[in-house]
């Protein structure tokens, strides 16, 4: 699918804030696949579409989490979590995207996997830094994704897991999967 028909479907399903910020992923996941020798054109689909579900209702979310028997542990954690997962499943669904690897790119976008390909890695990086993010320490992951991507990557989730926890809030234990599989290839390598 060309870039144009990708972000006329995704407009449509955001508000503007959303899609600058969509802009922001695809272009900097574009660099980074560039940089890290990743397929640009699936780097370029899966960022476009990777919030593909974030507007949806709530209630329209859970139902398809139940429905199609998504891991059920989901919905005991945050809502915010749940737009990944949805999100491959719509793009699929309603898109028409067959991709296996850009399916999982999205629905692991948020809380990351053990064994993440480097398009996964790519694009939770480049929804992290990209250039209308904002929160304390961005600059720093922003510096290490130009040498490393992993060391990037667990920045960020370092990041993140202290961030919702400074807020009291739960943390969905694939991302501490995440975490941990990533300070194992940090320190064995
Ligand atoms: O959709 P975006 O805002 O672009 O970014 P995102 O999909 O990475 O994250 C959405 C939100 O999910 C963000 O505010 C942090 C939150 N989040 C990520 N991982 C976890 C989480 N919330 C909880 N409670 N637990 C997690 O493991
Ligand atoms: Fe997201
Ligand atoms: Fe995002």
């Amino acid at each position: 699918m060309e870039r144009e028909q990708a972000l006329k479907i995704v407009r449509e399903q955001m508000h503007e804030k959303r899609y600058i910020h969509t802009i922001g992923v695809m272009e900097t996941a574009i660099k980074l696949a560039r940089q890290y020798g990743v397929d640009e054109q699936k780097a370029e689909l899966a960022a476009i579409f990777h919030d593909y579900a974030k507007c949806r209702p709530i209630h329209e979310m859970e139902e398809i989490i139940k429905r199609e028997n998504m891991p059920s542990d989901l919905l005991a954690h945050n809502k915010e979590l749940w737009h990944a997962p949805v999100g491959a499943y719509l793009v699929k669904k309603e898109v028409g995207i067959t991709d296996p690897e850009i399916l999982q790119a999205i629905a692991y976008h948020t809380s990351g996997h053990e064994q993440m390909t480097m398009l996964d890695k790519v694009i939770w990086v480049a929804d992290y830094i990209e250039p209308g993010r904002k929160f304390p320490g961005v600059e720093e992951v922003r510096e290490l994704a130009r040498q490393d991507l992993n060391l990037a990557l667990l920045q960020a989730l370092k990041n993140t897991i202290s961030f919702l926890m400074s807020k009291n809030q739960r943390i969905y234990p694939l991302t501490f999967h995440t975490y941990n599989a990533f300070i194992k290839e940090e320190t064995i390598g």
